[in-house]
Formats: C-alpha cells, structure tokens, sequence
C-alpha cells in the first residue's frame, strides 16, 4: 500500500489562492505576458488538477473585464460557477480593483476628485454584491493607489479623513443588504505608489477603532509587505491576533529592499516563514491562508501547478517543523528556562495596580545586578532551531 504523502494538503487546511495569482500571465513593467491569459473557470480547472485547495478569490474585475456587456457577464459567471462546482472550490473572499484603471491614477478613495470617490465606492457596493453572489464572506481592501509621489498633492489628514468616509459608508452597505462581510484591510508601503497611506498592518490597527464598525474590521496582512520595508512581519501578524483582527493573510515572500517580487511562500525567508507558521498554529488561526504570489515569469502551466502545490506544501512542512520543536524536550527546556517564574513576590506584585501592590513594590529590595546575571541561553536555542529547520534535527 502507498504510504499517505504527510504533505498533502486537503481543503481543511484552508489553502486558497486568486484568479489573479496563478492566472498571473507572467507581465513586468518591463515585458509583456509570457503565458496565455485563462479564463477564470480555467483558473479554477488548474487549481483542481493541483489538489486539495479549499478556495478562490476574485477581484471584481478579474472576474468580469470593466467593460464587459451585460451578455459576457452572465456567460463567465455561469462557466465559473460550473467550474467552481466540478472542482468542488469555494470563494471565501472578493476585493475590488481600484488601482488598474486610469481613473484611479491618483487614488480611489482618496483622490482628489470627488467624483472619482464616489465612483470607487458606487464600483466597491457593485463588486461586494458579485461577491456575495459567490458566497464571499470576507472582503478586503488593498489600497494600492491610495497615497503620493509628492505631498505638495494631497493633505495627508484629509486624505484618512476620506478613506474614513467611504469605508464607513460601505460598513452601512453590507449591514443594510445583510451581506454580513468581515472587512480585512491589506497593508503595504509602497508600489505601485511612491508612498502609500497606511504602510503597515499597524497603521490600520489603529485606523480601525476610529471607524464607525469597528467590530467588522481588520486586517489582512502579507508577508511581502511588511517585509519589502524590512520590518519584521511576524511581529505586526502577532499584535493584529491580540487585537482579535487577524481575519486574513497573504503569504507569499520577498527579499528585503528589492521591488514588489511576490514570490511563492517559503521561496525566501523561511526561517520567518517558520515563525509565522509556529505563531498562526499556536495560537490555533483558523481563518484563510490565501497564497498572494505568482510563479516566475519563466513558469508555465505545468510550472504554475507546481508553483500552487509547492506554496501549499511548504506551510505543510513548516507546520511539521513547528509540531518537532513544540515538542523537542532540550528546545522545551530552554523555552521554560528563558521563561522566568512569574511566582517571585515581584512579578507578582507588578502583575496589576493597587495602591497597596504599587507601594509594597516600591519598598521591595531588588537586586538588579543578580537579575542581570541570570543566563539566558539565547545562541543555543536558536542554533537548535536552525538545526531543526535545516533538517538535522
Ligand atoms: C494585488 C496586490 C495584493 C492584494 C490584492 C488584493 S491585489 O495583487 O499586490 O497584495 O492583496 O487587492
Ligand atoms: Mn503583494
Ligand atoms: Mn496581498
């Protein structure tokens, strides 16, 4: 009997990629395609042949080309609705484009013009009907031309004030027709503009409270993102779990300091990638893993099944990665130790504020220089981890 690949991945790892990541045709600013554009049901035929995917995301217009006639729409709804069926692939989430069209050169939300807001929320409300069409129930918001190349353009307040303004707008669009969506905000700093409002995750973190739903709001990060700037994502995924906003995630990867590469997951930073990974199992994430990534331009469809499996089967392997070291005794002894007692009448008194702990604290006699001898076997127990990650261990 063949032996289960321990790898495979099956729909409830909830793995799901874009029509626009794997139909990615292979473009550059500096070439055209080098692989035939799919239809969207195409799409969903190539995900099938990959296996064990749970589910595809759409922007409106990957969907349906802005210009399509009211006869193309229902025809390519209808062949990707079959599709979606015989592959047995969900649509968890839907986005709109609102950075593609020359319209939205300087911004959808933000732009200057009024006119152009208002026809980025009227095309926002069109797309979050198509999606719920499809089931969707997450919906996400990229704002990839919402920022400047110069600031003698845009107020900067004024422009949050009106990225405020229509998010508010659609949060009462969803609760009006009962769409029920779960809004997921994508950071990045930058591409395709110079500066992009709201650089990272944190910075929606906090928009977030100051809209009028909060409760429907948060983030989708991706890893790309946070990283192009050389911060560290783990960290900023981390404070969106804590918040209880981390709704969505975009993996993919990046080297540092180099252009908007979407590479596939694990491809580059995997030692991050394996601390994203130990991060969203042990604190049990059960939302969508969406792979926001294309294959290399060399790739073709062949390549591009094998980019979809690899991305899935790199967070399989990592997930391994993260049962060995939760369960290595000498890298658990090491967890416990660098983990000091929170029983010591210190920790215990500076745990919560009263008048009395604070005062008692104050009188307690520490001895700093004794804290400050204690080991903390920091080399060792990253060296493990490497050997674990290398494959040694
Ligand atoms: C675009 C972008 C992604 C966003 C997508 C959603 S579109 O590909 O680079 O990071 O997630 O709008
Ligand atoms: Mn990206
Ligand atoms: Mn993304």
């Amino acid at each position: 009997m063949p032996t289960r690949d321990p790898f495979a991945p099956s729909p409830d790892d909830r793995f799901t990629f874009g029509l626009w990541t794997v139909g990615n045709p292979g473009a550059d600013p500096f070439g055209g395609p080098t692989r035939p554009r799919y239809t969207p049901a195409q799409i969903v035929d190539l995900l099938g042949e990959v296996g064990g995917v749970y589910g595809v995301n759409f922007h409106d217009n990957d969907l349906i080309p802005i210009d399509a006639t009211d006869a193309e729409s229902k025809q390519i709804k209808k062949d990707f609705r079959a599709a979606l069926r015989r592959n047995q692939i969900k649509v968890p989430m839907a986005t709109t484009n609102l950075f593609s069209d020359p319209v939205f050169k300087d911004g959808a939300f933000t732009s200057n013009d009024a006119e152009v807001r208002a026809y980025a929320v009227q095309k926002t409300m069109k797309a979050m009907l198509l999606g719920k069409e499809f089931g969707a129930k997450t919906y996400v918001f990229w704002g990839g031309r919402e920022g400047t190349e110069s600031d003698a353009t845009k107020d900067p307040v004024v422009a949050v004030q009106r990225f405020r303004e229509a998010i508010n707008y659609l949060c009462a669009f969803s609760r009006s027709e009962k769409l029920n969506y779960k809004f997921a905000f994508e950071a990045k700093p930058n591409e395709p503009r110079g500066h992009m409002y709201m650089a990272t995750t944190g910075n929606y973190l906090a928009f977030i409270e100051t809209l009028d739903h909060p409760e429907m709001c948060g983030v989708n990060p991706e890893f790309a993102h946070e990283t192009m700037a050389g911060l560290n994502f783990v960290h900023h995924v981390a404070q969106a779990l804590d918040a209880g906003k981390l709704f969505h995630i975009d993996l993919n990867d990046q080297e540092i300091g180099r252009y908007d590469q979407d590479f596939r997951f694990g491809s580059v930073n995997y030692k991050a990638a394996f601390f994203l990974c130990k991060l969203l199992t042990d604190y049990n994430y059960r939302g969508m893993k969406h792979f926001d990534s294309h294959a290399y331009r060399q790739a073709d469809r062949g390549e591009v099944k094998a980019f979809a499996a690899g991305s899935m089967r790199s967070w399989k392997i990592l997930e391994d990665k993260v049962a060995r070291f939760n369960r290595d005794r000498t890298i658990q002894k090491l967890v416990r130790q660098i983990n000091r007692s929170e029983k010591a009448a210190a920790a215990k008194l500076a745990k919560r504020f009263t008048k009395t702990n604070a005062k008692q604290l104050m009188a307690l006699p520490i001895d700093k220089d004794k804290l400050a001898a204690r080991k903390l076997p920091y080399e060792t127990l990253d060296q493990l981890t490497m050997e674990l990650l290398l494959g040694v261990r």
